[in-house]
């Protein structure tokens, strides 16, 4: 059974590799070879050889005509949300492989702790920006079904998954709590692809990435800042390393400094790219570990505003 799974992990990965061209995945795997050498290596990789996230990148051009579109709206629009005024219903299905904390079945204490986490996060309690967006639980279905729980990104399973469990429209926070390919924290879809493809919408976080989970080998990625992570590319953020120290195609945000890579762990002083500012390590957008990431920027929250409201409607 583990070989099996071992075996499905790898197949996953091989087909993301070769689908993308300029993934996300490829740059965190660049990192943990940096990271080899390095005599921290142990503490800052992530546990269990899991990737943080497997959100799929998007090219150049595709991020500027969506840029180019939400600036328009931006500009009709005139001013955004206050703090606090738009509240997202969660809905999560817990999908397992059995009974019990170990298979996957999360109690309904560690969901109510993730949207605590995110309420915290999106409102400032943990440091950054008083954004938009409160989340209230407005659901929560259990699913026993060992390919869905060990589904990863962009896979027949995914899709199976997805589309008999989808609930609502694209304000509602679908939120899939499962094995994460094996490889991964999570993976999320953006505001942007609702319209194409409405079943796929949502986020998918490790079970054990919750609040009081046993993920991951020691790492501390278990205080639910990958469901923090992961909605937040549901409302349209980027990774702050997003096209490394390029200037002009990067995570669109002026406050988060330009960073070349992934930050792991948490190093202080970590400064990536010749452009002024140290790297936002501290940022909820960038891969370290969950007691280190505690902010959202201003620019950020003003992005997630105005791309959740173009895009979904929110
Ligand atoms: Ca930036
Ligand atoms: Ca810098
Ligand atoms: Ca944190
Ligand atoms: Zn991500």
């Amino acid at each position: 059974m583990r070989r099996k799974l071992v075996a499905l992990a790898t197949l996953c990965a091989l087909g993301l590799a070769l689908i993308l061209t300029r993934t996300t995945l490829n740059q965190v795997r660049a990192d943990n070879a940096l990271n080899a050498s390095a005599p921290t290596a142990t503490a800052n990789a992530p546990g269990k050889g899991r990737d943080r996230c497997g959100t799929r990148d998007l090219d150049e051009t595709t991020a500027a005509s969506y840029q180019n579109s939400v600036n328009a709206f931006t500009k009709s629009r005139g001013q955004g949300r206050g703090p606090g005024t738009v509240t997202i219903p969660v809905f999560f299905h817990v999908v397992n492989k059995g009974a019990g904390i170990e298979n996957g079945d999360v109690p309904l204490s560690m969901l109510q702790a993730q949207v605590k986490v995110l309420n915290q996060s999106y409102s400032g309690a943990t440091g950054g920006a008083n954004t938009a967006f409160r989340f209230v639980l407005a659901g929560v279905d259990r699913t026993t079904n060992v390919d869905w729980f060990n589904a990863g990104p962009d896979t027949d399973a995914e899709r199976e998954m997805k589309t008999a469990l989808h609930t609502g429209d694209a304000k509602v926070l679908n939120f899939y709590t499962n094995n994460a390919g094996g490889f991964l924290l999570g993976w999320a879809t953006f505001p942007f692809w609702y319209a194409g493809d409405p079943l796929m919408d949502g986020v998918v976080c490790l079970y054990s990435s919750l609040p009081g989970g046993n993920c991951c080998d020691g790492v501390p990625y278990n205080e639910g800042d990958t469901g923090t992570h992961e909605v937040g590319h549901w409302l349209g953020l980027y990774h702050t390393f997003q096209g490394g120290c390029a200037a002009i195609y990067n995570d669109f945000v002026d406050d988060t400094p330009l960073e070349r890579s992934p930050a792991f762990g948490c190093p202080a002083g970590r400064d990536t790219c010749p452009k002024p500012g140290l790297d936002p390590i501290e940022n909820f957008m960038d891969y370290s570990n969950d007691p280190c990431m505690h902010v959202f920027t201003a620019g950020q929250s003003t992005r997630a505003d105005a791309y959740s409201a173009f895009y979904r409607g929110l």
